[in-house]
């Protein structure tokens, strides 16, 4: 890892003491014949966006001293978010409630231009941690909405990401929340229709809503390049790959993260027996090892990788010793820090930078 000397989030939640079943207990409810393994999905954990978000705010906590104020959660992450508030990060749900020329960051889901002028209008000093793959999807709405398309926006209604782009462009666009509301949603001219999407949905689903957008408005067009992001992408890809193999899926990540959430239901669908969500190891029930021989274990794009370790531990204690990473693609993406933080950072002589794909690594 080459000149990053920013903090990682290295802190993982404590074990809560409770009363586990031994292994032995688990192994004698539902006796398993075949070999116990973890099949580890790669890529998993921190995409390029969210560590250059997560390094933001740990850099201006560094050059600038507490409290930051972050709008919304930097990334949709428990562990992230408690871990960067014990630093001093102060996190709010609006700019009214930052103080007078105080500092914010702005997440990595991006906001929309109301947020950035009522933030103008406080005096607000502000840092834009979005990624620049959501601001791609935002320019993408600016640009269509100038030339009267109406946009249809694939996502989920009250996402920050969502609230975010159709407040670019909000006189010309619709919301499309699910394959469901294809069949229904009306529009003004069906010649002059484009879609775009949240960078973080199901790519199969978003496929299934675009193809029944387009049984009804055959003029329908593709946006420019994909808006589902490389990182969501991947991920799924990887679970896929594992779930017809795996009598359970482990998830780790957050239940507002929507890539995390989207990784359990395509387990799911693409054969897992089970699978499960957990922000921290300690949620793991160990009756969902009862008859497993595979488990496969990821994690969400807004995941350290330490809390993945956690999980591998504990598989490892009831037998899941064995851990086969399962490889679909590399990732070397990473993205600079944001613009008004490289200004300080320079004058302070400080030449780390985000490194995409930091958290796939086990962390010492
Ligand atoms: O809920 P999301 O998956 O959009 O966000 P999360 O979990 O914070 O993931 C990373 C940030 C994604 C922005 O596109
Ligand atoms: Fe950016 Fe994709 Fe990560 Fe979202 S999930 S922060 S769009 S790289």
């Amino acid at each position: 890892m080459d000149g990053m000397s920013s903090t990682p989030v290295l802190l993982s939640m404590p074990m809560v003491p409770r009363q586990r079943r031994s292994p032995e207990e688990v192994a004698a409810a539902a006796p398993v014949t075949a070999e116990k393994k973890v099949l580890l999905a790669a890529p998993r954990g921190y995409c390029a966006g969210v560590d250059r978000a997560v390094i933001a705010v740990e850099k201006a906590l560094e050059h600038y001293g507490a409290p930051v104020y972050v709008r919304k959660q930097i990334v949709h992450n428990r562990h992230v978010v408690e871990t960067l508030e014990q630093r001093g990060a102060v996190f709010v749900e609006e700019t009214d409630e930052v103080p007078e020329g105080a500092l914010v960051v702005f997440s990595a889901h991006g906001v929309s231009p109301a947020v950035v002028r009522s933030a103008e209008e406080r005096g607000l000093r502000t840092i834009d941690a979005t990624c620049p793959l959501v601001t791609k999807v935002h320019r993408e709405a600016v640009r269509f909405a100038r030339d009267d398309y109406e946009i249809l926006l694939i996502g989920h209604e009250g996402h920050e990401e969502v609230e975010g782009t159709y407040g670019e462009a909000p006189e010309n666009t619709q919301v499309v929340n699910s394959p469901e509301e294809a069949d229904t949603i009306q529009v003004k001219d069906p010649d002059k229709l484009i879609w775009l999407s949240q960078t973080t949905l199901s790519v199969d689903e978003t496929m299934d809503t675009v193809r029944r957008l387009r049984e009804r408005f055959p003029n329908l067009q593709d946006p420019p390049s994909d808006d589902i992001c490389y990182a969501t992408s991947n991920r799924q890809a990887a679970i896929k790959k594992i779930a017809p193999q795996a009598d359970l899926v482990i998830v780790v990540g957050s239940a507002n993260s929507s890539n995390s959430v989207r990784l359990m239901e395509v387990a799911l669908e693409y054969g897992a027996k089970a699978a499960h969500r957990v922000d921290f190891a300690n949620e793991v029930d160990e009756s969902w090892f009862e008859g497993v021989a595979t488990i496969g274990v990821t994690s969400g794009a807004s995941v350290p990788e330490i809390l993945v370790q956690d999980v591998l531990r504990l598989a490892a204690e009831y037998g899941y010793g064995t851990v086969e990473e399962i490889v679909t693609a590399e990732e070397d993406i990473l993205f600079s820090l944001p613009k008004e933080l490289r200004a300080t950072l320079k004058e302070h002589g400080d030449s780390s930078r985000g490194l995409g794909g930091r958290g796939q690594r086990p962390q010492a």
